[in-house]
């Protein structure tokens, strides 16, 4: 194989898994602009994704997020995922919605109350069993507000318990994916605030959890790709959680703020051998004033084009840059890779894969989006304050 046909290969088979609730209204605390034809049921968010993996090739599975996608019967939600082409991916914990959480979930205070959100959590992996999903996916708003208001480190004991057993209610081919925040609900302590924490929670629980990486999860400056290195070397690498960033967890389109940075996170992917892996391209977005099925697609296509540069990274020169010490010569090396129009090589794999080089033109060109603002009325909203 030569080294082209090798990189669109690798493109080929990479996944990219869309969240639900990208696909329903948002906004943010100030207000919630309504779109016309949004999904008004966990079915129709499954129409939805269908579209975007049927003109991106790429985008097979599709994020639950419980309860904003409650439904009665999983196994049959599953099977309308099949219909479409698609399967259901993670499933996402919520523990922050509940007036119970006021001062925590797992971490809180009172037992009555960890209880509750333990019971949510081993219910998340009964919904896999019923859906075939292997991820479980766990965020936790824990925290709080002021210096003083609990016991940073009872917190992180009860922490552990809940983790301790939810992980061990997991299948044999179940996983856990731990999620860190830096700050938001909680503003002066975070619970699970640092790819630190996270990680030694997970090291301790054994090889079915992992941590999740969300790109707008840190302070501004962090060095993501060195995370990620860390991570994947130690096998810790569960997945991402994509978007983009300006200012803090502003879950813009990924790619879309900084897509060099995409770039460095997606070439330590491939350095670390995360494309062929367990590792899970996920999307984790809200568009609260863009079009939601275009901007989901476009973000497909940024994680695409992020990956093919990182594919493209002469990697033979780049080791002799290295090992000679040969500064400036390493930094060409990436950044030569960084600065290929990978645009002309993607429309070649898609035509290589039936499909059409525009995804973009081709979806706007398909009627859906007439088709669900005619047909659908009253959509619901995907989530926050939902
Ligand atoms: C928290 C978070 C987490 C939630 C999602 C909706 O900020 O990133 O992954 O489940 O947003
Ligand atoms: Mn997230
Ligand atoms: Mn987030």
């Amino acid at each position: 194989m030569t080294e082209r046909a090798a990189v669109k290969a690798a493109l080929k088979t990479q996944a990219v898994e869309t969240p639900s609730w990208a696909y329903g209204n948002s906004g943010t605390r100030f207000k919630v602009f309504a779109q016309q034809g949004v999904p008004r049921t966990p079915q129709e968010k499954l129409d939805d994704a269908a579209k975007v993996h049927e003109f991106t090739g790429v985008a097979p599975t599709v994020a639950l997020h419980i309860p904003w996608d409650k439904v009665d019967d999983y196994a049959a939600l599953a099977r309308h995922a099949e219909d479409r082409g698609l399967r259901l991916g993670a499933v996402n914990s919520n523990t922050f919605q509940d007036d119970d959480y006021r001062l925590g979930s797992v971490c809180h205070p009172d037992a009555a109350v960890r209880r509750k959100a333990v019971d949510h959590l081993l219910e998340c992996v009964d919904i896999m069993d019923a859906t075939g999903s292997t991820d479980l996916k766990l965020w936790f708003a824990d925290g709080t507000n002021y210096p003083g208001q609990d016991d940073i480190r009872a917190r992180q004991d009860r922490l552990a318990e809940a983790l301790a057993e939810v992980y061990g209610r997991l299948g044999d081919d179940q996983r856990m994916l731990l999620e860190y925040k830096l700050f938001e609900p909680a503003f002066y302590t975070t619970d699970v605030p640092d790819w630190g924490t996270a990680y030694a929670h997970c090291l301790k629980l054994g090889p079915k959890a992992q941590v999740v990486v969300d790109t707008g999860h840190h302070a501004p400056g962090t060095n993501i790709e060195f995370i990620v290195a860390t991570l994947l070397r130690e096998g810790k690498l569960g997945g991402f959680d994509f978007n983009s960033r300006f200012y803090a967890d502003d879950d813009l389109m990924v790619g879309a703020a900084d897509p060099f940075q995409l770039f460095r996170i997606m070439y330590e992917v491939v350095r670390g051998g995360g494309l062929s892996g367990e590792v899970a391209f996920m999307l984790d977005q809200c568009h609260n004033v863009e079009s939601k099925i275009p901007a989901i697609l476009r973000s497909v296509m940024n994680v695409q084009e992020a990956t093919a540069k990182a594919l493209l990274v002469d990697r033979d020169a780049l080791g002799a840059a290295q090992r000679t010490g040969d500064v400036l010569g390493a930094n060409a090396v990436l950044m030569d890779a960084f600065s290929t129009d990978v645009r002309p090589l993607l429309r070649e794999v898609r035509e290589e894969m039936g499909l059409d080089p525009d995804p973009m033109a081709a979806y706007a060109r398909s009627g859906w989006a007439e088709k669900i603002v005619a047909e659908r009325v009253g959509g619901e909203q995907a989530g926050w304050g939902a």
